[in-house]
């Protein structure tokens, strides 16, 4: 930290996840009473010119065009990581090496053997590190982890989960990184899949420990992309193979006894960003949507389920935005997130969720490729 009050913050990558990560280390300080102040000092990114041009417009002071130069300044104390998950591990290792504090985006690695160099590294690091599934920070998952917490729905039986996009499901749609397994690690399973598996394990607070699982790649050659922002993208004429799934479903059994579904597609025609999650439990339900996600779904048994509006200032991270009803959106999920890790960073405390639990998830990942590769009807997830 360079001294009481700031601490220089170090971003690599400023495409989607970049840019709304850029946001909320912009306004999290006007709306969150810190006990230290975010400085965005640089931005890394390969070309100097589009590096220049993004810097100027997301806020921050100065580039680098080599990541390694932005881990070694001493103006930097929080690298945060928003580049696709090829990099994730390298980038990772070497700011915790370096004395940084580590934000990195999900899924943690493309492979379980990152993830566990990961893990080691952070470790052995003075450093604090997590993992950036923002959907924890949903005010109404926060607040089912809440309910599930003080024992309003019982003991969990189901969990039903769902992901559900459809931003590919055109098949002249180009071969975009998130469709390419060097790249990604893998599809709709890896990029969406692992925030189901989180917010499962996170509102139930039980783990995964086995899974049945099939996946599927509908669309097996794609244009290549030539320019791609967001998660739109133009292609040429010339084609490549699609490496990754397109679709993953799997059922699954929790260490506290719920069994489990999950669904993650991004060929889902008319659902944009259906991040689900219903949990049964002996004395209540609840159920989330995040295309309402200013709603968590609530019955407590006997009756249907009842709206609970998340816009009180008694609803977690609420209180600190608008008066009831007005509701919040996408990139606040990223302001609380960074508003915690900054917290956990200036009082010592571990964050999370931690590159462990990020590794609990890529474990999931790999048995779920595991068990839809060999078909087999029941595998555990491995410690
Ligand atoms: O929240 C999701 C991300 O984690 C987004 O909708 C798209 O899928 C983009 O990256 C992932």
């Amino acid at each position: 930290m360079s001294d009481r009050t700031t601490i220089g913050v170090g971003m690599v990558g400023y495409a989607f996840m970049g840019r709304v990560h850029s946001q909320a280390w912009r306004s999290v300080g006007a709306f969150f009473d810190l006990p230290v102040a975010p400085r965005m000092a640089v931005l890394a990114g390969r070309s100097k010119e589009r590096t220049e041009a993004a810097a100027a417009q997301l806020g921050w002071a100065d580039i680098e065009t080599d990541w390694r130069e932005l881990v070694k300044r001493d103006d930097v104390q929080i690298v945060d990581i928003c580049t696709p998950g090829d990099s994730h591990a390298e980038i990772a290792i070497a700011a915790l090496q370096a004395g940084k504090h580590v934000l990195c985006e999900k899924p943690l690695a493309n492979t379980v053997a990152e993830a566990e160099a990961m893990v080691a590294a952070a470790a052995a690091a003075q450093g604090k590190s997590m993992v950036a599934f923002n959907y924890r920070r949903v005010p109404a998952i926060a607040l089912a982890r809440r309910y599930v917490e003080e024992g309003r729905i019982g003991e969990i039986r189901h969990v039903r989960a769902q992901y559900l996009q459809d931003w590919i499901v055109d098949p002249e749609f180009p071969l975009v990184w998130r469709l390419q397994k060097d790249k990604a690690g893998s599809g709709a399973l890896g990029d969406i899949g692992a925030h189901i598996v989180d917010a499962a394990q996170f509102i139930t607070g039980q783990n995964l420990v086995g899974v049945s699982a099939l996946t599927e790649t509908f669309i097996k050659e794609r244009p290549l992309a030539t320019e791609s922002a967001g998660l739109g993208a133009t292609g040429s004429a010339a084609r490549g193979e699609v490496t990754v799934d397109d679709a993953a479903l799997f059922i699954g059994r929790m260490s506290g006894g719920a069994v489990a579904s999950f669904e993650a597609t991004r060929f889902a025609n008319g659902r944009k960003n259906a991040m689900r999650i219903e949990l049964n439990g002996s004395l209540g339900s609840l159920s989330f949507d995040f295309e309402a996600m200013n709603e968590l779904w609530f019955s407590a048994g006997g009756g249907g389920f009842e709206r609970i509006l998340v816009t009180e200032p008694d609803h977690p991270y609420v209180g600190a935005w608008w008066p009831p009803g007005h509701g919040l959106g996408y990139e606040h999920t990223f302001t609380h997130e960074i508003k915690d890790f900054l917290e956990a960073v200036a009082t010592g405390a571990d964050p999370t969720p931690s590159f462990a639990d990020g590794l609990r998830v890529q474990r999931v990942l790999e048995a779920v490729e595991r068990s839809a590769a060999d078909g087999s009807r029941y595998t555990n997830v491995e410690d």
